[in-house]
């Protein structure tokens, strides 16, 4: 289903290309960046960011280790010069010269043969600067030299931020991380802190760049737009699936157009047949857009699906501008796919009222006129600094999203604006991308400037993206709606009309024509999270009227997000939000130690040592700096806290053992808690509330810190991307229990599209792993609908368990059911597993397990064994230097039922060895001072306490990457 050469592909297919223009592309390292200012100059690259040439350079250190977040401050506040070494091979009898700029971080003036161009102020846009002028009198080719200068900033955003007149919001409202005043710049929001991520504000060229040429007559095409809808498709709405494909292109070009110019297009398959080909009706040119239409003839195209739910089906379509004598002036290929996606927010029909769906609106996805249980997670900046993101590293994210049974993710608001690789990417993964324009936590500037250079914004990358199957929505921004406006009205009510006025002015006046305008097969909100529209009406000028707060009692609306950083919420499903979708939730976790030594010296590996701390983000109240320590333990005391309250305290002796498993501990905790909201959500898909989709947040991380993430900053799979890839397994069985009465339910959940059935099995045991006789059912045969859930087990621990001690019971229960994957016809048996315990784990009689792991040179695979009880959360863990992605791990075991577990090597520097680290645990050895076989007692062994030597089954001795002694639990067959 996947084929990786197409992203490079499409990638060379990029650049449009035509008759004898010149093209000199900007990207490479003849270039040199300076500040005056502090008398640096050091060689840099294009594109890039200040940051990046300097640590190249060796001026700075790695920013992303120890405290350079902080000590690094001075490179945002001074202003950068990238400067180009004299640009030969121009040719000087070209009736234009043109700068192309795909992307410029931020504020810059620019200057060619030493004249001054223009300014820019918006990372987000492209630029395109006629220079003809000033090449006809550069005559001297050493002149020919390219100098940008980047201003800082936070001082520009500052300087902005004191104009006299200039916008203010009520207290409270903005939500400022490190640097102040993010809402008066169009650059990435989270470039000045977040409370995930460290605060560089870097500057400089993040996108590649060209000069090019052009004759009389010649055009360039700098962007362009293919929109594929069904005929009669309107946005918001499902079409009707019955209608032939329309395309719609519209190319962006500058120079000079020939009068009467014509547009063809041939679509071919990924083998390169040609599948349909004309030319393009309803031409409309204008001075920068050239425009035309054309209807796919009937079953030319197969369907393009996301993953698990068919295959990636993909064409490239080649757009032709000609002449009106017929000579191609230039041509554009994309590829594209055939699919409708639609944010579906419609009132609740009387047939839908009719299958209990509770009244009120929907809010779900459709995939061709298919409702969808959409999982995922959400995605943030993959790295403080975009200009290093590689393609490499997306498709490797993006491999965790798939493997983990992923098929959405929410592509958060105050990032940037995804590179076409990443579309590309998840084009070919399957992987929806719901995008959102770059604003959140804050309310917004509407003088005109401001709303022109987002509108200008907003249009480039909405244009640039559409083509991509992957792209599944534009929302206006972050928590506006739900947040923004909400503390609006806590802080001062009486300006709420005000705000609210000026929020629309900004996500509806403006945003949404940047979308309607430009596409029919796109869905928009104004606002992740909101509770939906209240009106839509396509024959006024803004077709749709936000519902607000205007709630029907007994009705539901909307998407929710939820956070309560209180531990308690765990397991109680009351506190949990009904809504029709969840689009985010979480609560952050430390990483593990093996991505900790990355980033910071061996001394500061303790939970509360100032490095670490300074790196927890989270709820910096009040700033965060070197000197409010205080503030960024708050994070680390609400993770203390849920620990604590659930499970055993680690407490081991050594002190670095003690920290990897203080941060283990509370990445089980996480996974806990979203297990339980994943759980709880994808029941909902069987109530009335009709629940489709779960994204939790977050799906990664931008450096290592205590963070939301379920995959950190190398690609290391948190406890958090196990639990959730098995709980988002299409056929699921889950707990659901209130401790106070002791009811406790058990329901399978299945997001298939056909109705399945199949056998549920309960078995009680203590935790010795003795089979218990509690009075409930052992099996279960039950039919499941479509996307559906049935209670298969209902009971009260109150009456069946009265006899036993609820701190030594544990129930196990499993799931099997026949049938198939969305369009497959392959019939195939869905297995889920799960465990219900009615106490704390904290509470429970966890006994040692006696774990047993071994690897089979043979089958590849690792085989895990507990042989004296019921073993919780057993974890494959293994040394740094690698990244390994194990089929399964952090999983309960009974004992005696030994688990096969494979693995995939996502990137490996061991040269294999990687293997002989291994080790296994299970929650009972955080009741231990130390841990057989942890890679943690490694370290511990340095400082002269020897880890505990492991003495049940046959073991293999082996050294650790440290070269340290580490007793792994490994016996290779
Ligand atoms: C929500 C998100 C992010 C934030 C996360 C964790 O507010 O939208 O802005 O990082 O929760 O606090």
């Amino acid at each position: 289903m996947h084929h990786p050469k197409h992203a490079a592909l499409a990638a060379a297919l990029l650049l449009p290309f035509s008759t004898p223009q010149t093209i000199v592309p900007l990207s490479g390292s003849d270039w040199t960046l300076s500040d005056p200012g502090s008398n640096v100059s050091v060689p840099a690259t294009f594109p890039s960011q200040a940051h990046l040439d300097l640590y190249a350079a060796g001026l700075i250190g790695d920013p992303l280790y120890a405290l350079n977040d902080f000590e690094q401050r001075w490179v945002a506040y001074s202003n950068w010069t990238y400067t180009s070494a004299p640009i030969s091979s121009l040719n000087t009898n070209a009736s234009s010269t043109w700068l192309l700029f795909n992307g410029l971080d931020t504020f810059t003036s620019i200057s060619f043969c030493g004249q001054f161009v223009a300014s820019t102020n918006n990372q987000f846009r492209q630029y395109w600067l006629d220079v003809s002028k000033i090449l006809s009198g550069c005559s001297n080719e050493t002149d020919r030299v390219l100098a940008i200068n980047f201003g800082s900033a936070p001082n520009i955003a500052d300087a902005i931020a004191s104009q006299p007149g200039q916008e203010t919001w009520p207290y409270g409202v903005q939500q400022v991380y490190e640097f102040p005043n993010r809402w008066f710049i169009r650059k990435e929001q989270s470039d000045f802190g977040w409370d995930w991520g460290p605060a560089f504000a870097p500057a400089g060229p993040w996108q590649p760049a060209w000069i090019v040429q052009l004759d009389s007559e010649e055009v360039y095409i700098r962007n362009s737009i293919v929109d594929i809808y069904r005929q009669g498709q309107l946005n918001l709405l499902p079409p009707d699936q019955s209608q032939p494909w329309v395309v719609n292109a519209s190319l962006d070009y500058f120079g000079g157009l020939p009068n009467n110019a014509t547009l063809s297009y041939t679509l071919k398959d990924l083998q390169n047949h040609t599948v349909s080909t004309g030319t393009l009706s309803d031409i409309n040119t204008t001075d920068a857009t050239v425009t035309g239409s054309t209807i796919i003839p009937d079953g030319a195209v197969d369907l393009w699906w996301p993953s698990q739910l068919g295959p990636q089906n993909l064409y490239y379509i080649t757009i032709s501008l000609q002449s009106s004598s017929n000579t191609t002036l230039a041509s554009v290929t994309k590829r594209v796919g055939f699919r409708t996606i639609v944010l579906n927010e419609t009132p609740i029909s009387t047939e839908q009222l009719s299958q209990g769906i509770a009244a009120g609106n929907n809010w779900h996805f459709e995939i061709n006129g298919h409702e969808f249980y959409a999982k995922g997670s959400n995605f943030i900046p993959p790295d403080p600094f975009w200009a290093r993101v590689t393609p490499q590293r997306i498709e490797q994210l993006f491999q965790s999203v798939v493997a983990g049974n992923q098929n959405m993710l929410r592509v958060w608001a105050s990032g940037a604006y995804s590179p076409d690789f990443m579309y590309d990417l998840a084009d070919e993964y399957g992987i929806l991308l719901w995008s959102e324009f770059e604003f959140g936590d804050a309310l917004y500037p509407v003088d005109r400037a401001f709303l022109e250079n987002v509108r200008a914004e907003a249009e480039y990358n909405v244009r640039r993206v559409n083509h991509h199957p992957s792209l599944a929505l534009w929302a206006g921004g972050n928590e506006l709606e739900n947040l923004e406006l909400m503390l609006v009205n806590q802080s001062a009510p009486e300006e709420l009309a005000r705000y609210t006025a000026e929020y629309e002015t900004l996500f509806l006046d403006t945003l949404l024509p940047a979308v309607f305008e430009n596409t029919r097969a796109i869905s928009y909100t104004p606002s992740s999270t909101s509770n939906g529209w209240q009106s839509l009406n396509f024959s006024a000028t803004i077709p749709i009227v936000e519902r607000y707060n205007n709630l029907t009692a007994g009705s539901v609306y909307g998407e929710t997000d939820f956070y309560n950083y209180d531990p308690s919420v765990l397991y109680n499903d009351s506190a949990l939000p009904i809504g029709r979708f969840s689009n985010e939730f979480g609560y952050h976790s430390m990483p593990s130690l093996q991505s900790w030594r990355q980033q910071v010296s061996p001394a500061d590996l303790s939970f509360n040592s100032t490095t670490v701390l300074l790196r927890d983000h989270h709820d910096p109240a009040g700033g965060l700096n070197t000197s409010n320590i205080a503030n960024s333990s708050i994070g680390q005391a609400q993770m203390t806290e849920a620990v604590e309250m659930w499970y055993p305290t680690p407490n081991k002796t050594d002190s670095v053992a003690n920290f990897s498993a203080w941060c283990h501990a509370t990445q089980i905790f996480q996974a806990d808690l979203y297990v339980f909201e994943i759980e709880f959500y994808r029941r909902g898909s069987g109530l009335p509330n009709r629940q489709l989709g779960s994204l939790y947040w977050q799906l990664e991380d931008q450096w290592v810190a205590p963070t939301w993430a379920g995959v950190e900053y190398d690609g290391r799979w948190k406890v958090l991307h196990y639990a959730a890839k098995d709980i988002y397994e299409p056929v699921i069985i889950a707990p659901y229990y209130n401790t106070t009465s002791g009811n406790l339910s058990v329901w399978v959940t299945s997001d298939l599209w056909e109705a399945v059935s199949g056998t549920a099995t309960f078995q009680w045991y203590d935790w010795s792993g003795k089979q218990l006789g509690v009075n409930t059912s052992s099996s279960v045969t039950f039919e499941v609908g479509a996307i559906n859930s049935t209670e298969v087990l209902q009971t009260f621990t109150t009456d069946v368990l009265s006899k036993y001690d609820l701190a030594d019971v544990v129930l196990h229960m499993s799931v099997e059911a026949q049938g198939s994957l969305p369009n497959t016809n392959t019939t195939r048996t869905f297995r889920h597993d799960n465990f219900f315990h009615p106490t704390a784990l904290r509470d429970a009689q966890l006994i040692n397990p006696g774990l047993e792991l071994s690897y089979s040179n043979s089958t590849g695979n690792f085989t895990v064994t507990s042989t004296s009880g019921v073993a919780a959360w057993v974890w494959l863990d293994y040394g740094e230097g690698a990244v390994v992605h194990f089929d399964s791990n952090a999983f309960w075991l009974l004992p005696n039922q030994p688990r096969e577990v494979g693995y995939t090597v996502q990137s490996d520097s061991t040269g294999g060895s990687w293997i002989d680290t291994v080790t296994v645990q299970s929650l009972w050895d955080q009741t231990q001072p130390t841990t057989v076989g942890s890679i943690a007692n490694g370290t511990a062994n340095s400082t002269g306490s020897l880890p505990t030597p492991y003495t049940g089954a046959a073991v293999k001795t082996s050294v650790s990457m440290l070269g340290i002694v580490a007793a792994a639990l490994l016996v290779v067959l």
